[in-house]
């Protein structure tokens, strides 16, 4: 019997905050974690500065070159439209994505510039909705002190603290908060068995796009 595609499909976990938070590394344990226990499961990172688009961004965001605000903000979504039907190819084909930063940290980042949220949120509108959200939350007073806190465009306290701002903003149901202070392995306690709860729960269900 042919199984229904939607019966066996992966989760959309991703991890969203502000810089420096310890969100790259909770994804890479919980990848390393779940691969070891035999769970398909893949990882990927946004901006995705592998592509062409991919690589503006990083240019972007490396040297702070001139570049409008709605442009910049415009490439970051189109960046993640670009993944959009490779997403949901591996999600449907019962494959667990761990996703490092989406659509909430580009809202998050232009509106902390003083754009117009609503305007901000527009250009993301279709793509895939997360399962869960980690949201590792930390001052960015904190943040700096961590190591690389000031090599790229965004990374300045004050900024910072506005982008934390626009998230509390954003937050919804699927988002789970975490005390970003805490040690990586009391946050990895919580996050991996949640992760596999949310991976059981969502086997059956439609995947979810805006
Ligand atoms: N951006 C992104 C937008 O403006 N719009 C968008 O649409 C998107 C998608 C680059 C920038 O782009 C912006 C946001 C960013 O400013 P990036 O490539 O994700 O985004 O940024 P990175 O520099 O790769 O990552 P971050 O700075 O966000 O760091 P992470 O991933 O949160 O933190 P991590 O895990 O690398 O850890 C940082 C340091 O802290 C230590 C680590 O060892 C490391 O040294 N650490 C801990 N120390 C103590 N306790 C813990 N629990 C720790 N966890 C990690
Ligand atoms: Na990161």
């Amino acid at each position: 019997v042919e199984k229904s595609k939607s019966s066996i499909r992966g989760a959309f976990i991703l991890f969203e905050g502000c810089d420096r938070a310890g969100k790259s590394t909770q994804a890479a344990k919980l990848f390393e974690s779940l691969d070891a226990l035999g769970v398909p499961v893949k990882l990927w990172k946004f901006p995705d500065r592998t592509t062409l688009i991919g690589h503006m961004i990083d240019k972007y965001l490396k040297s702070g070159h001139d570049l409008d605000d709605r442009a910049i903000h415009l490439l970051f979504s189109a960046n993640r439209w670009e993944c959009k039907s490779v997403m949901k190819d591996i999600l449907l084909d019962g494959t667990t994505l761990i996703v490092d930063r989406y659509a909430y940290s580009g809202v998050a980042y232009s509106a902390a510039k003083d754009l117009e949220l609503e305007w901000c949120k527009s250009p993301d509108i279709g793509l895939l909705t997360p399962d869960i959200v980690f949201f590792m939350d930390m001052k960015a007073e904190e943040a700096a002190k961590r190591g690389g806190f000031g090599e790229e465009l965004y990374e300045k306290k004050e900024f910072q603290e506005k982008v934390r701002d626009v998230f509390m903003l954003l937050k919804e149901r699927t988002w789970e908060t975490l005390d970003a202070r805490k040690s990586v392995t009391e946050l990895y306690e919580h996050i991996g068995k949640m992760s596999l709860k949310i991976i059981q729960e969502c086997k059956g269900l439609p995947l979810k796009e805006d």
